[in-house]
């Protein structure tokens, strides 16, 4: 499975650093939502899902956390423990993240706004998504 991991502009000097991101430069898509999490507990997993459409650039501009990938066929998990690097993860990727570190936050650059319905939130059906059989 291809990893794709953008370094992101880091501007640093005597006063400390600046990462910066535009869209379609170093997010490679519009960028039309970001969210972040913050204090996720010890031992809780979050994601567990694909999406239908959406594309996502995921930043961890303090802590660390585990990310898992999943396409159906092959599985990795990618550790993002530095802000100045981001993870693209397309739409048919089961995602899971966990491992937060104390006072991680977990910045995500979203191509579309909300949508419940883009969410695959089933294993199996996810599975049927990308045409994997079990
Ligand atoms: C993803 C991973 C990386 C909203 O109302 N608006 C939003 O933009 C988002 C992202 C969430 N919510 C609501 C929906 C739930 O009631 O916030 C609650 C928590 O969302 P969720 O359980 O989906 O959070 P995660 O951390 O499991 O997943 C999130 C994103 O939802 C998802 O798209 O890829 O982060």
């Amino acid at each position: 499975m291809e990893i794709k991991k953008y370094p992101l502009q880091m501007h640093g000097d005597e006063r400390g650093h600046l990462v910066s991101l535009e869209e379609l430069k170093d997010v490679p898509f519009e960028i039309k939502r970001v969210y972040f999490m913050f204090d996720t507990r010890e031992g809780f997993v979050r994601g567990k899902h694909a999406h239908k459409s959406l594309e996502q650039l995921l930043v961890c501009v303090h802590g660390s956390v585990n990310i898992l990938l999943d396409d159906g066929k092959e599985k990795t998990n990618v550790i993002l423990d530095n802000p100045y690097e981001g993870l693209y993860i397309a739409n048919n990727m089961w995602r899971e993240m966990s491992e937060f570190s104390e006072h991680a936050v977990l910045m995500v650059f979203a191509s579309k706004y909300y949508d419940e319905d883009d969410y695959i939130r089933d294993y199996d059906e996810f599975l049927k998504f990308v045409g994997v059989k079990k």
